[in-house]
C-alpha cells in the first residue's frame, strides 16, 4: 500500500483513498443521494471550516469561547488538577489552551487521525505550557484507543468540545460515546461541547451565511470527488441549501440540482433529477433534556453544564 506519510489513509495502485470511493459510490447508488460529513474536512475543506467560524452568522465556535474563557475558576474547580487532559479529534484546536490554563492538567493527550495537523498541534501546545508532559496519538478515536503509558496511572478528562457528535445519528452518536468511555475508563470526566435548539432563522442563517463561505464549503465536496475519484458532477449546477429538520432537530446540508443532471464517478453513471440532492451533513441540535438523554445512553452521567451569556451553546461535564 502507498502512503502519503498518513498511516491510517489506504491508497490504491492509482493513489486513490479507498475508503473515499467507497463511501461515495455507496451514498450515491441510495435513493436519497448521501456522502458522509467527514469527507468534507481535505485541506480546502478544512480551511473553508476554519473561514466559516470568522462568520457573524456562525455562532457556535464564538459562544463555546466565550465559555471556555469566562468560567475557567468554574471547570477549575468543577473537574480538579492532575488529570490526564485527552482531546478528541484535536485538530488545530484554538479552544485547548483555554481548558488547559484553568485546571492545572497533568498531561495532554491529542488524539487526530491527521498525523501532520496532530503533531505541529502538540508542539505548539507544548510551547505554550513548558512543563506540561504531551503525548500525541495518531489514531481514528470511533475505535478504542490505547492511552499511553505514561497517562496509565492518572485520572482522566476527555474533551470533544465544537458539538462535532452532533455530526453523528443518535446511534452512532451513542456507540462513540461508549467507545470514548472504554478509552478513557473508570473514573473518568468527559467535557463535551453541544449545540443548542434555537429558532430556525437563527440555525438556518448559521449554515447558510450571507458571504456563500457555507455554500463553497458543500460544494468543494463535489469538487473534490470530482479530483480524486474522477467525477464529472457540474458542481455550479448543484445550489448549497440548509434545512432544518423540527422532527429530528437538525441542519441538514444538502447539494441541490436545480436540473435533470447525469455524471460520472470512478466510472460509474449517476443522475440526479430535478429538485433531487445529496446529503452531505447532519448537525443535530439539542436540548438539556435530549443531551442528557444521549449522553446516558452512551454510559455518562452528566453533572454540570455551562452556557455563553446568549444561551445559545453547551458544555457538559459528565461521568464515566
Ligand atoms: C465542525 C461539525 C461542528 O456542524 O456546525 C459548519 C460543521 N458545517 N457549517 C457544524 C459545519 C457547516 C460544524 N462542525
Amino acid at each position: 500500500t502507498t502512503n502519503k506519510g498518513l498511516a491510517l489513509v489506504d491508497l490504491d495502485e492509482d493513489g486513490v483513498d479507498r475508503a473515499f470511493r467507497a463511501d461515495v459510490l455507496e451514498g450515491l447508488a441510495q435513493a436519497q443521494k448521501a456522502v458522509p460529513a467527514r469527507w468534507l474536512y481535505d485541506d480546502a475543506g478544512s480551511q473553508l471550516f476554519e473561514d466559516i467560524t470568522q462568520l457573524k452568522e456562525y455562532y457556535p465556535t464564538r459562544a463555546e469561547t466565550e465559555i471556555l474563557t469566562d468560567r475557567g475558576s468554574e471547570f477549575a474547580d468543577a473537574i480538579g488538577p492532575g488529570r490526564a487532559v485527552v482531546e478528541f479529534g484535536s485538530g488545530s484546536s484554538v479552544k485547548t489552551p483555554l481548558l488547559l490554563r484553568c485546571i492545572e492538567p497533568a498531561a495532554y493527550v491529542p488524539l487526530d487521525i491527521a498525523g501532520d495537523f496532530l503533531r505541529a498541534a502538540a508542539a505548539d501546545l507544548s510551547a505554550k505550557f513548558p512543563g506540561l508532559p504531551v503525548h500525541p496519538v495518531e489514531a481514528d478515536f470511533v475505535r478504542r484507543v490505547e492511552l499511553p503509558g505514561e497517562v496509565a496511572d492518572m485520572p482522566k478528562l476527555g474533551f470533544f468540545p465544537g458539538s462535532t457528535i452532533g455530526n453523528m445519528v443518535p446511534r452512532t452518536a451513542v456507540d462513540l460515546l461508549r467507545t470514548m468511555r472504554e478509552t478513557l475508563g473508570e473514573g473518568s470526566k468527559l467535557l463535551i461541547g453541544m449545540d443548542l435548539i434555537k429558532s430556525r432563522k437563527v440555525l438556518k442563517a448559521a449554515y447558510d451565511d450571507a458571504k456563500g463561505v457555507t455554500a463553497e464549503f458543500n460544494r468543494n465536496l463535489a469538487r473534490r470527488i470530482n479530483r480524486e475519484l474522477g467525477g464529472t458532477i457540474p458542481v455550479d449546477a448543484l445550489r448549497h441549501e440548509a434545512r432544518w429538520s423540527d422532527d429530528l432537530a437538525r441542519i441538514e446540508m444538502h447539494l441541490v440540482a436545480d436540473d435533470d443532471m447525469e455524471f460520472e464517478v470512478a466510472g460509474r453513471r449517476f443522475a440526479l433529477a430535478s429538485g433531487e440532492s445529496i446529503h452531505t451533513e447532519n448537525s443535530h441540535k439539542f436540548s438539556r433534556r435530549s443531551g442528557n438523554t444521549l449522553l446516558l445512553a452512551g454510559g455518562w452521567t452528566p453533572v454540570r453544564r455551562w452556557l455563553d451569556r446568549k444561551e445559545r451553546f453547551s458544555l457538559i461535564l459528565a461521568e464515566a
